[in-house]
């Protein structure tokens, strides 16, 4: 079964609040899936989202400017239709996917998902999308395949921020075959039941909820299963500060500043600092890809 998004939804249309707080508890449970099963109690936890305004408005996308309101303010220069994402390396089916043909064969789901900055921000977010290992299934991943790498679109007629050279674009991002294929790994296409704004990520981004949030790329053109861990950008540029794992780890502070703690974004007034969770809150689905590894080394 497949489920296409349009662009016809308004915020009020995919939001009846009382609805919504049903899908939401539903999905809270849905959310962690196959990976949740026998865990109960996680499951029962009930995410409050952040408004649409806090998640649309306050955003990092560096092909777009540095500060956090340049997304918002320069993004609809994008033009995101047609896009197609290639699939190529070590798949058994490379090519050219043009994104309506992917969205014919996905399904789509939402995920409520906590979302963490290596800045020590954070947010929760009620994602649109579907599983990357249903996605990476329609190439046919090759059994010598051990990593993923992702590409982020590079046209610096459309982004602004790519005149800056301080990246060395495009934006480039890599997981573990195993980290790819989790199934809390998803690639979002729409938040809060509506199509993703382009300064979210549009049309088409990766969501890993257990990582700091650079690890989530946006806006895809290009998937490589490789044999070889990929560079990604922030590893590049600062691999003192950003490794390749990159799990939000509260005991592993950055050089310059505590992973302890995070300020959430929203709630005025009420807005406060909380304690960061090992692995963003999803320790139980994830810790095990990790046994027998030192997470102080391998950041
Ligand atoms: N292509 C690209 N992807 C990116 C970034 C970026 O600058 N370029 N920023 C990352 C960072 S640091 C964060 S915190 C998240 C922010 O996602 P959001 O704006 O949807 O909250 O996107 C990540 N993905
Ligand atoms: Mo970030």
């Amino acid at each position: 079964m497949a489920y296409r998004w349009t662009n016809t939804l308004t915020r009020k249309d995919a939001t009846p609040e009382a609805l919504f707080l049903n899908r939401r508890q539903l999905m809270a449970g849905a959310a962690a899936g196959v990976a949740l099963a026998g865990t109960g109690a996680r499951a029962e936890e009930v995410l409050e989202p952040n408004s649409w305004e806090d998640i649309t408005e306050y955003n990092n996308f560096y092909e777009f400017g540095t500060g956090k309101s340049d997304p918002a303010t320069y993004a609809s220069a994008l033009t995101t239709e047609p896009w197609s994402v290639t699939i190529d390396g070590l798949v058994d089916r490379p090519g050219e996917y043009d994104f309506e043909d992917i969205m014919a064969e996905m399904t789509v789901e939402e995920r409520i998902y906590r979302f963490r900055c290596v800045e020590a921000w954070s947010m929760v977010i009620p994602w649109n999308g579907f599983e990357l290992a249903d996605l990476l299934g329609m190439a046919g991943v090759q059994e010598q395949a051990k990593y993923v790498r992702f590409e982020t679109l590079y046209r610096p007629e459309e982004m602004r921020g790519q005149s800056s050279r301080f990246i060395d674009w495009p934006y480039v991002e890599g997981l573990r075959l195993d980290e790819a294929l989790h199934p809390l790994t998803i690639m979002a296409t729409g938040i809060y039941g509506r199509t993703i704004p382009n300064q979210n990520g549009a049309p088409i981004r990766l969501v890993v909820p257990w990582k700091y949030g650079f690890k989530s790329i946006k806006s895809i053109v290009k998937i490589t299963l490789t044999d070889e861990q990929p560079i990604n950008t922030w590893q590049a540029l600062q691999a003192n500060e950003y490794g390749f794992y990159a799990n939000v780890n509260p005991e592993v502070d950055h050089p310059r500043w505590s992973q302890a703690t995070e300020r959430q974004i929203g709630g005025g007034l009420f807005s406060k600092r909380i304690p960061t969770l090992k692995f963003n809150g999803y320790e139980e689905e994830v810790a095990s890809l990790y046994e027998g590894m030192d997470l102080t080394r391998f950041y």
